[in-house]
């Protein structure tokens, strides 16, 4: 294993794009007069590493002629390696009101100035060009690929950043060092090796061992430097991270370790997001980085085909590694050995020893089904921090989402079914019924394809945030369009369980039952745009439960959807119907 000392930073200085105070004041009162760009989640993570020379060389976004070459031969246009494109997107609309101007305010969400950009480039990227220069592929399941495609706007605007403040953060403050705090702090320590672990997820005893080890091989210590800006969609929310990885810090002995938290928007690339870590890492000062096995991977295409080797993050960190100048420890796969009571490399047990290991997704549905997880896996703290965000199922929240034809029987199945609830647990079930929701959350709203849109979306937003909150939330729609259904069910299932209904009767028999008289009006004309008559309605093909509410009791019906809860592990097996 080559090794680095703590070398003058690649591209030779940290690039530190914050001016001083007295500078700062000149351009907060001239950016009134500039046109103002509001940055996205990612262009704020990429411009705080801008700023604070995370990504040195970089003094800005790139322009034209270092993006070109960027993508195409992974350096900029004098020559340096840099293997991402840090590039500042915006809209037609953004186009228009900056034209013609050389300086524009970058603001966040809430309009606070954090820079100044002088432009110098502007122009329409070749997206399908890009995607497969930088990600090897323009399928736009690759998270990076989907992001250029569908959220990136089609202009780019290059040029050179003069710095305000950073990006503001009210959590974990002490552990969020800018690359010149992290390398004070190694040289207050007098850490001259030191290796950084780059994760994405919580670790366990098994990242602790490899840690160890790493920080032993290089004879110096160790950075748990976790991405705490966009990660993949679906991983363990930050909070939740951080909290176990202090739990975790506290496991290694005393001035071995240190945690600092890194505000990257990762784009899942692979070996040029690897190569991407270890320059980043090496301007915060470290002189190692651990890379493994399909390191910043984003899995497999839709036809199970994975985007990159298992190890082209390695090799070409490893090519590289010399000219960026931090050194390479790799990721060992370590297994417990439960002979021995320890963990080793998987490489180092002979085929015959017995060796355990939990995946990812088996601890994820060991925390949802609420079972044991071995001290052997874990230290119990670190998996309290795991349960007290991640309940068992029984303790999530749930929305039951009834939808069906305007007197298939949603009402009728809604009220019994929160009764039911009501009856066998002690928890707050909350009731959206069509017919009520009219009356107030979406009062107003007619029955166009867009008010409908609207008025369900809207049902889907309440009942996420009473999902989040662990509270049961029963809807009662017609809901008609598949479309609105699945922007639900993807915004539901984030934050807890989505169960749906399809409350299937035909329509001779809704029509026949004609409670409200609705169906009669519809049919003589009164009622236009009537749902089933001349309005449609998309049965639903991946309901979870379906009620033939024709042919079946109300209890028959309700028994139904209890017992999917409880097959779901919402409901325990004791309340489970014969
Ligand atoms: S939607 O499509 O999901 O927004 O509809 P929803 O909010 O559930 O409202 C349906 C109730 O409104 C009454 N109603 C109509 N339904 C369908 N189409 C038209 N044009 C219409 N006009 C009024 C009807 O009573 C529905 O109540 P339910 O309980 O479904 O019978």
């Amino acid at each position: 294993m080559r090794s680095f000392r703590l070398n003058p930073p690649h591209g030779g200085h940290l690039c530190q794009l914050l001016v001083d105070y007295r500078r700062g004041v000149g351009l907060f009162k001239a950016a009134v007069h500039y046109p103002s760009i509001t940055l996205t989640p990612r262009q704020l993570c990429d411009i705080e590493l801008l700023l604070s020379g995370a990504f040195s060389p970089l003094t800005g976004f790139l322009r034209r002629t270092d993006y070109e070459e960027v993508v195409g031969s992974m350096r900029l246009a004098d020559g340096t390696l840099w293997p991402m494109p840090i590039t500042l997107d915006i809209t037609e609309a953004d186009v228009r009101a900056i034209e013609g101007r050389s300086r524009i305010a970058l603001r966040d969400q809430t309009g606070l100035l954090l820079a100044i950009l002088t432009v110098e480039d502007l122009w329409q990227p070749d997206k399908t060009h890009e995607a497969v220069g930088v990600f090897g592929t323009a399928d736009t399941d690759h998270p990076a690929v989907g992001y250029l495609f569908n959220q990136a706007g089609c202009y780019y605007v290059g040029g050179t950043l003069e710095g305000v403040q950073l990006p503001q953060h009210y959590d974990f403050l002490d552990l969020r060092k800018t690359p010149a705090q992290l390398r004070a702090h190694f040289r207050k320590h007098r850490w001259e090796r030191v290796v950084a672990f780059q994760t994405r997820n919580p670790m366990h005893r098994a990242h602790k061992e490899l840690t160890d080890r790493a920080a032993r091989n290089i004879g110096g210590q160790l950075l748990i430097h976790p991405v705490v800006g966009m990660t993949k969609p679906g991983d363990i929310d930050h909070f939740t991270r951080v909290r176990s990885y202090r739990r975790l810090l506290k496991y290694y002995p005393a001035d071995a370790a240190t945690l600092s938290l890194l505000p990257l928007a990762m784009r899942m690339g692979g070996p040029r997001e690897a190569l991407w870590h270890a320059v980043i890492r090496k301007n915060y000062g470290c002189t190692h980085l651990v890379v493994g096995r399909d390191h910043a991977g984003p899995g497999s295409d839709a036809k199970g085909h994975p985007y990159y080797g298992a190890y082209d993050a390695v090799d070409l960190v490893t090519k590289h590694s010399e000219e960026v100048g931090i050194g390479i420890v790799p990721f060992r796969l370590m297994v417990y050995v439960p002979a021995e009571g320890v963990y080793r490399a998987a490489d180092e047990v002979s085929p015959d020893e017995e060796t355990l290991s939990i995946s990812g997704t088996e601890l994820r549905r060991r925390l949802a089904a609420g079972e044991d997880i071995p001290e052997w896996f874990s230290y119990a703290d670190v998996i309290a921090e795991l349960r007290n965000t991640h309940p068992p199922r029984s303790g999530q929240g749930l929305a039951i989402f009834l939808t069906g034809l305007s007197g298939s029987g949603k009402s009728t199945i809604a009220n019994a079914l929160q009764s039911r609830i009501l009856e066998i647990t002690t928890r707050p079930v909350t009731l959206l019924d069509g017919d009520v929701v009219r009356t107030h959350l979406s009062k107003g709203l007619g029955f166009t394809r867009e008010d409908r849109s609207v008025n369900v979306q809207r049902i889907g937003y309440v009942a996420s945030e009473i999902v989040k909150h662990r509270g049961i939330v029963i809807c009662a729609p017609i809901a008609p369009y598949e479309s609105d259904r699945a922007v639900n069910r993807r915004r539901i299932s984030r934050g807890g369980g989505y169960v749906e209904v399809f409350v299937d009767a035909p329509l001779e028999v809704c029509e026949k039952r004609d409670v409200k008289g609705l169906y009669a009006k519809a049919r003589a004309g009164i009622i236009k745009g009537f749902t089933g008559i001349d309005d449609p309605y998309e049965p639903p093909q991946n309901a979870e439960v379906v009620c033939h509410t024709d042919g079946e009791t109300i209890r028959e019906s309700t028994d139904k959807v209890i017992n999917c809860l409880v097959d779901l592990g919402f409901l325990t097996a004791a309340y489970k119907v014969r």
